[in-house]
Order: structure tokens, then C-alpha cells, then sequence
């Protein structure tokens, strides 16, 4: 590590691995994560992320070669984020609920050459034909020397024991750092790809508005295979050298004792669903004694009834904020100012946001609702390889087009109104219907397919399928969920599957969803 030094010694961080190795440099002793009974020093981290990239050079990785994590929260998780960085690679993000069809597409898409995994997700894996596969890391087993796919199988830790003194360097600003990939409106999803500068100045801004300094402690629950989880929580921790309290899954039980039995966490992000499940359990057994200074929701809409519940039993006030994949964070509510129900504030220092109509894209003026559009150095470079969705995603200047619809208030509240695009968010997971449509329909007993989203009581909306069966068959529902469930990711399934004689259509044969929503409600 001390080799690594020389390359940190100014003041600038121009990646989030960087900024690590500084805060090391400084003081190598400060704890950075807490997990089950571990503690994980600056220092100690540093080291496992170098000992991570050397053995990912020694194997073959190639600067821009891509590294797939589809891990459950763990420490080893940013050992090997941040190693991957080191070693010049582009780390891909991979939901651990995803299934054939979802693994399928980004291992291929992204040309994944090594995956850092689970033993249960190595035997995913190892089912499907992914030929640009060569290796698996499995943090949790033996490895396999004579695995049935085209990939070799190495245990974690033979695989860290590879590092040997090879050359590395930092990363450039302007390197690719990670693709995270968003359901597509239409066909496979897409990979939207962050640089280092991206992921930088957002945790810059972020950091800033929040107020986010080394003196605080984040407890943070939320997966780390997505934006708010790592590109919020934890790289705001490891570039402010602050600390992060990690745990496996939400609990809200789980949450409220561990606020109870830490009086040092200072800051705490949820979606939606976790605030009212934390509500409701506190309302069970009590508020903790020890309260964060800061609640942070984000991902889905907060309700302004649970903005105003939460504030009731727990004395502190939601600071609502807007974010997607593409761009990390887009709008904050003040830390200082009003934190206003139902909206999401303003732009994040540094960022620029407008309302522009969806049709001729011009900009509107306060109180009209039109398509939210963001430009800022936040804002991602591009799709993976899909040049014709990244140029459709930008106007000519700049603004990226965020696919929102919302309104500005005239002193500068911004709410979220709908999408332009049919899109469902279930408990901060995205849903989109024609992911859904496309697994069902390719089941034996479905002649037409819709799916719609209805409101859900937990997740805020949920998955139903309206299904025209296929003449002379009588499908079954609990056998087309589990059919959804083997392809798909778990929280993509319909909870509810209506069969219908047919189908509300428009003149030009279009599935008129609206009436469909209105129908089965
Ligand atoms: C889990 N399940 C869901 C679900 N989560 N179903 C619908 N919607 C969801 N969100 C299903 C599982 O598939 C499983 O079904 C059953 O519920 C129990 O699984 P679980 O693992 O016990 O679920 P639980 O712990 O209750 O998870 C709920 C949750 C989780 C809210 C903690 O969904 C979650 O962590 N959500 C956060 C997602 C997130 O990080 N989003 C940020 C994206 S970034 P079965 O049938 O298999 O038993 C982004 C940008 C931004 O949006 O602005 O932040
Ligand atoms: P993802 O593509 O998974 O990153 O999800 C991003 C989407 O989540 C955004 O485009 C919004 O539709 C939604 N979203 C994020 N934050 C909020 C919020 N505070 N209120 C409403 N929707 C939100």
C-alpha cells in the first residue's frame, strides 16, 4: 500500500478509491465499515482493494475489461469495487434477485469477463452460456477447478493470494468507473455508464448539501448492487472518510435496535417502503433512544401522510431527494431550509434542472407539468454500447431527459407528478411492464398479456398481469407466477394475475392501459 502513496499525495480526488487511499494515508487506524462482528480499518481496507487489483492484473484483466459484482452487502463487496477500480476495470452491478433472463442479458451484453459472487450465485451462473465469462470469485466457497461451464472457479481467497508486484496507478477522471443497468421501456435493459468525474462530482455535491463530514456514521441497509446504496451511502462515507455501519438486508427491527444501541450513527436512507415499515414497528415497540440527524428517502415517492406520521413519532423532519441510475442524484430538499412534503427541492450545488414540454421541449414555466431534464457533471456519459439511446437521451445542448414527469413551484420545489414512460417502482425496485409482458407472454397458456401497476399498501405499487388466455386452455395463476419467478427477478412477478375475455384496445390496436387500471381496481 505504502507504494500506492505516491500517487495520492495532493489534495485532489479524482475517484472514489482515491479518495480512500488518502484518508488512509492520513489516518490508516479510522474504522470505515462495521459488518456483523468486524471492523474495518482505512488502513486494512486499502490494503485488501490493492491486494484485489494486483490479483486482478496478475489474472488478465485489461484496463476497460469489465468485472461483474452480484454480491449481497458485505465488505468484501468494496474490497472489490474498489480493487476493480484499481486495476483499470469497469465494475457492472448486479442485482442478486436476478434470474436467467436478467443474467443472461447483462453478463452478455457487458461482455463480463470476471464475476466476484456467491457459491449459490456461481451455480446461476454456471447454468447459462455466457461465453465471455472466463472466471468466478466465490467468496463463500471452495471454488471449482472442473466447473461444467466455459469459466474457471476460484475461491476468494486463493484468488487474493495471486497478487504479486504488478504496476498500478489510479484511475483517470475520465476512465469509465461502473455500469448500472435500468430496465429498458422497451426491449433488454440498458447500461448506463458512470465515470470516475461522474461518481465524483456527485459525491461532491452530495456530501456538500447533507452536510456530510468524518464525524458521521451511516447506517445503511440498503443493497449496495444499486445507485442509492453505493453511489449514495457508501461512497459518500469513503470520500468524506466518515464511517458506515453496514447490514446484510432491512429489518425494521433490526434498524430500530441497532439506532437504540448506537448513540454514534448520525445518518440514515431508506426508500419509502423501509420509512413505513420503520414507523409502523416503531409505533410496536418505541423510538429509539438515539436518533440520527439526518433521514434521507429517495427512490420512490414519499407520501406527504408518511412525511408527516414519520415526523409525529420520531421528531424529525424526511429530507426527500430525486435520483436515477443515470445521473445518481438530480434534487435535494434544503438541509437547512423548509423540507417540503410531496417534493423533492432543488438541484444539488454544481447541477442544473429545468421543465421542458415532452412535445416541442420547450421550457415551461412555474406550476406546468412537463418532463423533468438535468445537465450537470453528474450526469452519466452514455448507454453501453447503444449509441442511438444515448443521443435520444440528451438534448442537443446537454440536459439529459430524466423520463419524469413533474412541475416546479415558483420558489423552486420541484414534485414528481408521473413518468413519460410506463415504468412501476415497487419498493424502490423499477418494474417495467414490457420486461413482465415478454416473460408471459412466452408462456404456453397466454394468447395477449398486460401488465399494469395497482397501489400497494408496502411497496407503494405492485405488479398485476391481465392475462387473455390462449383458446381451449385454462392457465393457472400460482403456476404462471412461479413460471415468472424462474426467469425473472423475484419482485418482478405479478402479485395478482386477472384472465380476461379481452383486452382495452385504441384504434391502432394499442393496449389502453389507463382503462385497464380503472377496470380491475
Ligand atoms: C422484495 N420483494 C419485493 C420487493 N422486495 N416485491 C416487490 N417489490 C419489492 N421491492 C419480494 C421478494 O421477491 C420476496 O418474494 C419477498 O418480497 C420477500 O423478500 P425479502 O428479501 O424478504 O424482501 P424485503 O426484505 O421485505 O425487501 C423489501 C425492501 C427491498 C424494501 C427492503 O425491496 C429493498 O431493499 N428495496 C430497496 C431497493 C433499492 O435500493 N432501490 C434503489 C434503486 S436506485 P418471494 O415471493 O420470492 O418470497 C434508484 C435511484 C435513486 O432508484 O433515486 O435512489
Ligand atoms: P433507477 O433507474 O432504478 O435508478 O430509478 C430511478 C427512478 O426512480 C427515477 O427515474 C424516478 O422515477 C424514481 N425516483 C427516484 N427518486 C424519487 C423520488 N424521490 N420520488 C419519486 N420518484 C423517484
Amino acid at each position: 500500500m505504502r507504494r500506492l502513496f505516491k500517487f495520492v499525495k495532493g489534495v485532489v480526488m479524482r475517484s472514489i478509491v482515491e479518495a480512500v487511499f488518502q484518508h488512509a494515508q492520513r489516518r490508516p487506524q479510522q474504522p470505515v465499515v462495521f459488518f456483523a462482528d468486524q471492523s474495518w480499518s482505512y488502513g486494512k481496507l486499502c490494503a485488501e482493494i490493492e491486494r484485489f487489483a494486483r490479483a486482478l492484473r496478475v489474472w488478465g484483466l485489461r484496463a476497460g475489461e469489465r468485472v461483474a459484482l452480484f454480491l449481497e452487502n458485505c465488505p468484501i463487496f468494496v474490497v472489490t469495487y474498489l480493487g476493480t477500480h484499481l486495476a483499470g476495470g469497469i465494475v457492472v452491478l448486479v442485482n442478486t434477485q436476478y434470474q436467467q433472463v436478467e443474467l443472461s442479458h447483462i453478463m452478455t451484453d457487458a461482455e463480463v469477463r470476471l464475476c466476484v459472487t456467491s457459491s449459490a450465485g456461481a451455480q446461476a451462473l454456471l447454468r447459462l452460456q455466457l461465453p465471455d465469462l472466463a472466471a468466478l470469485v466465490v467468496v463463500d466457497g471452495a471454488g471449482d477447478p472442473s466447473p461444467t461451464g466455459s469459466s474457471e472457479s476460484m475461491a476468494f481467497a486463493d484468488f487474493m493470494m495471486r497478487g504479486e508486484s504488478t504496476e498500478l496507478a489510479m484511475p483517470e477522471a475520465e476512465a469509465p468507473a461502473v455500469i448500472g443497468y435500468t430496465s429498458g421501456t422497451t426491449g433488454r435493459s440498458k447500461g448506463a455508464l458512470l465515470t470516475h468525474r461522474n461518481v465524483v462530482a456527485n459525491v461532491e455535491a452530495v456530501t456538500t448539501a447533507w452536510r456530510w463530514t468524518e464525524n458521521d456514521h451511516l447506517l445503511l441497509a440498503l443493497p449496495l448492487f444499486h445507485a442509492h446504496g453505493l453511489m449514495v451511502g457508501m461512497h459518500g462515507t469513503l470520500f468524506r472518510g466518515a464511517r458506515v455501519t453496514l447490514r446484510p438486508r432491512f429489518e425494521a427491527a433490526d434498524i430500530l435496535a441497532r439506532l437504540d444501541a448506537d448513540a454514534s450513527i448520525t445518518l440514515f436512507f431508506g426508500v419509502p417502503t423501509m420509512y413505513a415499515r420503520l414507523l409502523a414497528e416503531a409505533e410496536k415497540q418505541g423510538v429509539p433512544v438515539h436518533l440520527p440527524r439526518l433521514f434521507v428517502c429517495g427512490s420512490a415517492p414519499l407520501s406527504p401522510q408518511l412525511f408527516a406520521d414519520f415526523e409525529r413519532l420520531f421528531g424529525r423532519t424526511i429530507l426527500e431527494r430525486y435520483g436515477m441510475t443515470e445521473t445518481i442524484m438530480n434534487l435535494t430538499n434544503p438541509y437547512d431550509g423548509e423540507r417540503r412534503a410531496g417534493t423533492v427541492g432543488g438541484p444539488f450545488p454544481g447541477q442544473e434542472a429545468r421543465i421542458v414540454d415532452v412535445r416541442t421541449r420547450r421550457l415551461l414555466p412555474a406550476g406546468e407539468i412537463g418532463e423533468i431534464e438535468v445537465r450537470g457533471p453528474h450526469v452519466f456519459c452514455g448507454y453501453w454500447k447503444r449509441p442511438e439511446a444515448s443521443a435520444e437521451a440528451f438534448e442537443p445542448d446537454g440536459w439529459f431527459k430524466t423520463g419524469d414527469l413533474g412541475r416546479c413551484s415558483a420558489d423552486g420545489y420541484y414534485t414528481i407528478t408521473g413518468r413519460a414512460h410506463e415504468l412501476i417502482i415497487s419498493g424502490g425496485y423499477n418494474v417495467y411492464p414490457r420486461e413482465v409482458e415478454d416473460v408471459l407472454g412466452s408462456h404456453p397458456d397466454s394468447a395477449e398479456v398486460a401488465v399494469i401497476g395497482l397501489p400497494d399498501s408496502d411497496f407503494g405499487e405492485q405488479v398485476v398481469a391481465v392475462i387473455v388466455p390462449r383458446e381451449g386452455r385454462t392457465p393457472n395463476e400460482a403456476e404462471i407466477i412461479a413460471f415468472c419467478r424462474e426467469r425473472l427477478a423475484s419482485y418482478k412477478k405479478p402479485r395478482r394475475i386477472i384472465f380476461a375475455r379481452t383486452l382495452p384496445r385504441n384504434a391502432l390496436g394499442k393496449v389502453q392501459k389507463h382503462l385497464l387500471v380503472e377496470q380491475v381496481q
